[in-house]
């Protein structure tokens, strides 16, 4: 079965990602509908070995036969035209923050809860980047040792900020004067992602958080996070503290992360071997290193897990969530 697709963000650098991904995929597309801002129009992207000129948003656009629109253009766009495009019986995958607290949106890493798509009313979210990354590798721990507390610490990319970001750290690496980071990114550590709140948090501390609640559905966990923007290009790094309910054997813990789809254990320290996001960049995987027990706590651990924010983090779950609407006949 071919369905037709809509793109909404065409033009950016996720939007660039899932043009790579649907053709990798090999994503059953009859017609593909690429949109972008009206600045953006006209632009040509080839998709599938076909060039398509990227059109303006509107409303109407949805009336056509549209199956799935993935949105990546940003907060506003989501807020404004998803409920416009699920009204008109197209399923939204939408990689912005703006419904992923909602109830009535299922918020969905499909190696950690597929099945939530299945309560869709026409709108589901892709969880923040830093979050998936987090969910692949806790998932089969979770289940089998049960997370009682997580400590995030974020060593996050500038890609996550798009294309602006990655531009201020090469220009302040060659020493020019940026001003997109309230502090210069190069050379730098900015613990600082996305806005404050009256709490102390930040919203992307504040999303780690109630996102892992939300895709557990378990909210006895306890989760904290301190996220912080590093000068790396691409792939974002997180160190996670893990206290779990149960005792565990640390050879068994890490042969539940070798079983696991997706991830990918890389944890040799006697030859350098842990994943760094140099080597990450490019991948679907989320790599997991320095697995070790937590000496001051009864039954934790430290890893290192790192994924390609753009890839895993964004388009790459996207598609797959696109994937398990056909696998379980939703659209
Ligand atoms: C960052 N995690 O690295 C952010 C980007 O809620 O979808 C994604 C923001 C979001 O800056």
């Amino acid at each position: 079965k071919k369905i037709n697709v809509a793109l909404i963000g065409a033009t950016g650098m996720v939007g660039r990602t899932f043009l790579k991904i649907l053709e990798e995929r090999q994503f059953p597309i009859a017609n593909f509908f690429p949109f972008a801002s009206p600045e953006d129009a006209g632009t040509v992207i080839t998709f599938n070995g076909k060039n398509y000129y990227v059109e303006a948003l509107s409303e109407n656009v949805f009336n056509r036969d549209i199956q799935i629109a993935l949105f990546c253009a940003g907060g506003d766009v989501s807020a404004k035209y998803a409920p416009i495009a699920a009204s008109k019986g197209v399923v939204v995958v939408d990689n912005s923050s703006h419904f992923r607290m909602d109830p009535d949106v299922p918020l969905v890493v499909p190696e950690v809860n597929p099945e939530a798509v299945k309560n869709h009313k026409g709108i589901i979210a892709n969880p923040n980047c830093s979050t998936i990354q987090a969910m692949v590798p806790l998932k089969p721990l979770h289940d089998k040792y049960k997370l009682k507390r997580v400590i995030y610490s974020t060593y996050q990319a500038v890609s996550g900020s798009g294309v602006k970001g990655v531009k201020d750290l090469e220009e302040g690496v060659q020493g020019k004067q940026n001003n997109f980071y309230p502090h210069p990114i190069a050379y730098n550590c900015l613990p600082h992602i996305d806005d404050f709140t009256e709490n102390g948090y930040t919203k992307e501390e504040l999303k780690m958080i109630n996102e892992t609640m939300k895709i557990f559905n378990d909210y006895n966990i306890k989760v904290t996070a301190t996220t912080v923007r590093v000068p790396v290009r691409n792939c974002h790094s997180e160190s996670i503290n893990v206290e779990f309910e149960k005792p565990f054997e640390l050879k068994e813990l890490v042969n539940e992360l070798k079983n696991t789809k997706g991830v990918v254990v890389v944890d040799n320290p006697n030859n350098n071997e842990y994943p760094t996001a140099i080597d990450c960049d490019g991948k679907d995987e989320t790599f997991v290193g320095r697995i070790r027990r937590d000496f001051s706590i009864e039954n934790g651990i430290n890893m290192w897990v790192v994924a390609d924010n753009i890839r895993k983090g964004a388009a790459t779950n996207a598609v797959q969530i696109a994937e398990l609407l056909l696998t379980y006949n939703l659209v």
